[in-house]
C-alpha cells in the first residue's frame, strides 16, 4: 500500500488506515490509496467487511484546502480521486465501515457517508463546514445527508457549516453506533466488534444514494427550505456560499441521485471561483500563519502557566478573569475595595449567567469556572502567580505605579503583562527591574466573548515570553496576534482614522445612518458610529487625552465626538450617542444629534453636500489599507496577513472580503492608491498616501507579492 494509507487484517476484516498527518486531509494520493485498498479487499476471498479508519487524532479532516487553488487554475481536476473513491466505497459489494474518532469534516463525512456503516466515539465530531471556505460540500454530503438526518439538519449542516456531536449525530441517523471507551484503540474494538455482528447477519450493503424515504415531499420541505436561507442570510449574512449549499440539499429532494450530482458540481465550482472563496481559504490559513513567528519558532521554550492574577476587576479586568478561568487556570481577581471587588464578581457571575440561558456553559461548569477565580484585596497572594494582567484605567502613571507594586509582590519569573490599549508597553515595562518578563495582551471587549488578542511584544521582551502569552491565547481559544509597540498596536491605530473619517463624513452632511448603513452594507458587523456608541464616546475621548498627540497646526480634526461628550451623550452606556438607545440597547437616530452636527459644521465652515455609499466605502476602508501599509512599514505588524486577521476578530471586518489588505489586493493597489490621490486633494493631510502604498502601486504589486518576496 501507500504510505498514506495502509492496510491491515483483523481476522476476515481488512482495516484500511489513512496516514496523512496531521488530519489525514484528502491530499493527492490519499482517496486512489482507499480505493486501491477496497478494490484488492473486495476481490480478496479472505475478506467479509472492511473497516476505514484515519490514524493518529482524527478520521479525515476533509479535502485537502490546499489543492484548491490548483482546481481554481485547472491545474487540477474537481474531486480528482474523491469522487471515484465514493463509488468505489458505496459500491463495493462487501459492508465498509467508516470509524470515526476526532473530527470527520467536509470531504471527510462525505467520505464516511459513502460507506455502508458509520461508528464513532462520543466525543467525536462531523460537519460540512464548507461555506467557511466559500464553497459547498462537493462529494454528496449535500445528497446523502438528507437521505439519513432528513432535510432540515443536512441543511443547517451544509448552509451554517457547524460541526455536531457524535450523540447528535447517531439521534439524526448519520451514526450508526457510539462505540465504548474514548480511544483511538477502543473506536477499532468497537468497529470490529459491529462487524463481526453485521458478518454474522449477512454482511449487508446498504448505499445511502438509495434511500429516500426521509427526503420528504416539496410541500413540506418548502418552509424547511426558506426557514434555512433566511438563517442563512441571517448567520451568514453577504455570503454566496450557503444559499447555494441548500440549493443542492433542495436539488437532492427534487431530482434523481446523478442529476443532483451533477447540479452540485457546477454550483461547486461557481462557489469555488468566487472571491467569497478566496478571501475565506485566505483567511482559513491567516488564522494559522499568524501563529507563526519569524525569530520566535513553535518549540521555543515557555513558562508554565498554572496560577494567574489580575489587577483590575472592572469589565476588561472581570473578562480576562473568565479566559484564564474557563481555560481551567486559577486567577486571583484583585481589587482596591471590597465594594469594587463584589461589582466585579457579580459582572462575572451575569455574564456566565447569560452564557448558561444561551445554553454555551452548564451550570456545573459555570460553578467550576467561579471557584477558580478567588477575589482578593491585596498583593499577598500573588506570590505564586505565574502570570499577572494588570487591567486599570488607561493612565499611564496609574499603570506604572501598578507594574512598581507587582514587581515587589510577585517572583521574578512571573509574566507580568499589560492589558493596555494603546498606551506604550515600553514605558510601562521600564519601572521594572527585569522588562524581559513584560508583555502586553490587549484583550477585546467583551473580553470572555471576542476572539482577538493582541500579543504586544516590547522592545525587551523575552522570547519565551512571547511564546508563552501566543500558546495562553491558544489555551483560551483565542486567536493570538503578535504585534509591535505603538500607540493602539494594530487595531486601534487603524480604528483611530476609520473612526475619524465617519466623523468627516457626517460633518460634510452625509446622515449619521447613512454612514453606518454604508459600512454594514459592506459587510462590516457594525457601523463605526454605532460602534463608538458601543464602545463609549468617554472612553474615545479620554484615550484621546492621554494620547496628547500634539496635532499638526492647521489640520482639520473631527468634532462631533467632543461635542457628544460635552452633551454627556457617551453612547449605550447612558442611553444616548450618535443614536438613542430604547429596550435591549435597540438603537434609534436622534433628530437632535444630527442638528448638532449640522450646527458643528455650519461653525466650521464645512460645505454641506450628498454622500453617496461608495464614497462612504472608500473613505473608510481605504484609510484602513493607507495605515495598514504604514503598519507593515513599520514592522509593528509581522504581514499583511495578521492585519487582516486582526480586523476580522477585533473589529468585525467581513471575513468573506479578507481583511482591509487581502481586499485592497482584490480591488487593485493601483485603484486604491489613485482613489486615496483623489482625497487627499479633497481633504489635504490625512490622506496622504503610506509610501509603501505608492510603490506597490508603481510596481502593479499586491500586498501579497510584498510578503512573498520578504519570506
Ligand atoms: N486541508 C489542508 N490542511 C489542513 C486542513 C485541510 N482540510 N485542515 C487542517 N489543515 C492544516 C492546518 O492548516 C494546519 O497546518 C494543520 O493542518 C493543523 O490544523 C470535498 C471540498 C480539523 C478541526 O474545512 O477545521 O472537504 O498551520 O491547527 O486546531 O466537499 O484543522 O500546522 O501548517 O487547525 O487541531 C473541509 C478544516 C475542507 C476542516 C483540526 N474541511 N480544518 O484543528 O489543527 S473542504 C475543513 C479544521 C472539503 C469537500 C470539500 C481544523 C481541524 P499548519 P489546525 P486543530
Amino acid at each position: 500500500m501507500s504510505e498514506l494509507v495502509a492496510v491491515s487484517r483483523s481476522g476476515d476484516v481488512a482495516v484500511v488506515t489513512v496516514q496523512n498527518p496531521p488530519v489525514n486531509a484528502l491530499s493527492p494520493g490519499v482517496p486512489e490509496g482507499i480505493a486501491a485498498a477496497v478494490e484488492d479487499a473486495a476481490a480478496d476471498d479472505t475478506v467479509r467487511a472492511m473497516v476505514l479508519i484515519g490514524d493518529g487524532r482524527t478520521f479525515i479532516a476533509g479535502a485537502d484546502i490546499r489543492e484548491f487553488a490548483k482546481i481554481r487554475s485547472g491545474q487540477r481536476e474537481r474531486g480528482e480521486g474523491i469522487h471515484p473513491l465514493l463509488f468505489t466505497l458505496e459500491d463495493c459489494p462487501k459492508p465498509v465501515i467508516a470509524a470515526i474518532h476526532g473530527t470527520a469534516f467536509g470531504g471527510g463525512l462525505e467520505v464516511a457517508l459513502a460507506c455502508h456503516y458509520r461508528v464513532a466515539l462520543a466525543s467525536a465530531q462531523v460537519g460540512q463546514p464548507e461555506v467557511k471556505l466559500g464553497i459547498l460540500p462537493g462529494a454528496g454530503g449535500t445528497l446523502r445527508l438528507p437521505r439519513l438526518a432528513g432535510v432540515a439538519k443536512a441543511a443547517e449542516m451544509c448552509a451554517i457549516g457547524d460541526p455536531i456531536t457524535a450523540q447528535d449525530a447517531l439521534d439524526h441517523h448519520i451514526l450508526d453506533r457510539i462505540v465504548e471507551g474514548g480511544s483511538r484503540e477502543s473506536l477499532l474494538a468497537g468497529t470490529l466488534a459491529f462487524a463481526a455482528e453485521l458478518i454474522a447477519d449477512g454482511a449487508k450493503t446498504p448505499r445511502v444514494r438509495d434511500n429516500d424515504e426521509r427526503l420528504g415531499d416539496m410541500a413540506a420541505n418548502a418552509p424547511i427550505f426558506a426557514k434555512m436561507r433566511a438563517l442563512a442570510h441571517q448567520k451568514r449574512r453577504g455570503q454566496m456560499a450557503p444559499q447555494k449549499s441548500i440549493d443542492s440539499v433542495e436539488a437532492a429532494t427534487k431530482m434523481p441521485f446523478e442529476e443532483a450530482r451533477v447540479l452540485t458540481a457546477k454550483l461547486f465550482m461557481e462557489c469555488l471561483h468566487s472571491p467569497q472563496s478566496e478571501a475565506l481559504i485566505h483567511v482559513f490559513f491567516g488564522e494559522r500563519e499568524v501563529r507563526k513567528i519569524p525569530d520566535v519558532p513553535s518549540d521555543s521554550r515557555t513558562r508554565k502557566i498554572a496560577k494567574a492574577a489580575i489587577v483590575g476587576a472592572g469589565t476588561m479586568g472581570g473578562g480576562i478573569a473568565m479566559n484564564y478561568a474557563n481555560a481551567g487556570i486559577p486567577v486571583r481577581l484583585k481589587e482596591v475595595s471590597e465594594q469594587a471587588l463584589q461589582r466585579g464578581l457579580a459582572r462575572i457571575r451575569a455574564n456566565y449567567d447569560h452564557s448558561v440561558k444561551r445554553g454555551r456553559f452548564t451550570p456545573e461548569f459555570v460553578r467550576e469556572r467561579m471557584d477558580l477565580i478567588q477575589p482578593t484585596l491585596s498583593y499577598k497572594e500573588f506570590a505564586d502567580a505565574d502570570i499577572v494582567v494588570e487591567a486599570v484605567f488607561e493612565n499611564m502613571e496609574l499603570k506604572k505605579t501598578v507594574f512598581r507594586e507587582l514587581d515587589e509582590a510577585t517572583k521574578p519569573e512571573a509574566i507580568l503583562a499589560t492589558n493596555t490599549s494603546t498606551l506604550d508597553v515600553d514605558e510601562i515595562a521600564s519601572v521594572t527591574a527585569d522588562p524581559t518578563r513584560v508583555i502586553g495582551t490587549h484583550f477585546f471587549s467583551p473580553a470572555n466573548v471576542m476572539r482577538l488578542l493582541e500579543v504586544v511584544r516590547g522592545k525587551k521582551t523575552a522570547k519565551d515570553v512571547i511564546a508563552t502569552a501566543m500558546q495562553l491565547g491558544r489555551r483560551m481559544k483565542k486567536v493570538g496576534v503578535l504585534v509591535g509597540n505603538c500607540h493602539g498596536f494594530v487595531g486601534n491605530r487603524m480604528f483611530v482614522p476609520y473612526m475619524r473619517e465617519a466623523q468627516f463624513l457626517v460633518e460634510e452632511g452625509a446622515n449619521i445612518v447613512d454612514v453606518d448603513q454604508a459600512l454594514e452594507d459592506f459587510g462590516m458587523a457594525m457601523g463605526p458610529l454605532a460602534v463608538g456608541d458601543l464602545a463609549g464616546i468617554d472612553v474615545a475621548w479620554r484615550i484621546r487625552r492621554e494620547a496628547g498627540h500634539e496635532q499638526p497646526e492647521g489640520v482639520r480634526q473631527p468634532l462631533s465626538e467632543d461635542a457628544l461628550y460635552e452633551m454627556g451623550r457617551y453612547g449605550q452606556k447612558t442611553g444616548a450617542g450618535w443614536y438613542r438607545y430604547g429596550e435591549n440597547r435597540k438603537r434609534s437616530p436622534d433628530p437632535n444629534v444630527q442638528t448638532v452636527i449640522t450646527d458643528i459644521a455650519a461653525r466650521a465652515g464645512l460645505e454641506q453636500r450628498t454622500i453617496g455609499a461608495r464614497e462612504i466605502v472608500d473613505r473608510a476602508i481605504y484609510t484602513l489599507v493607507n495605515e495598514g501599509a504604514r503598519i507593515l512599514e513599520e514592522g509593528i505588524a509581522l504581514r499583511p496577513v495578521d492585519i487582516d486577521i486582526v480586523y476580522l476578530y477585533g473589529y468585525g471586518f467581513p471575513a468573506y472580503k479578507g481583511g482591509p489588505m487581502w481586499y485592497a489586493d482584490w480591488v487593485g493597489l493601483q485603484s486604491v492608491y489613485e482613489r486615496i490621490l483623489e482625497f487627499e486633494a479633497q481633504h489635504g493631510h490625512w490622506w496622504k498616501p503610506a509610501p509603501l502604498l505608492a510603490r506597490l502601486a508603481a510596481e502593479r504589486k499586491t500586498f501579497s507579492d510584498w510578503q512573498r518576496e520578504r519570506s
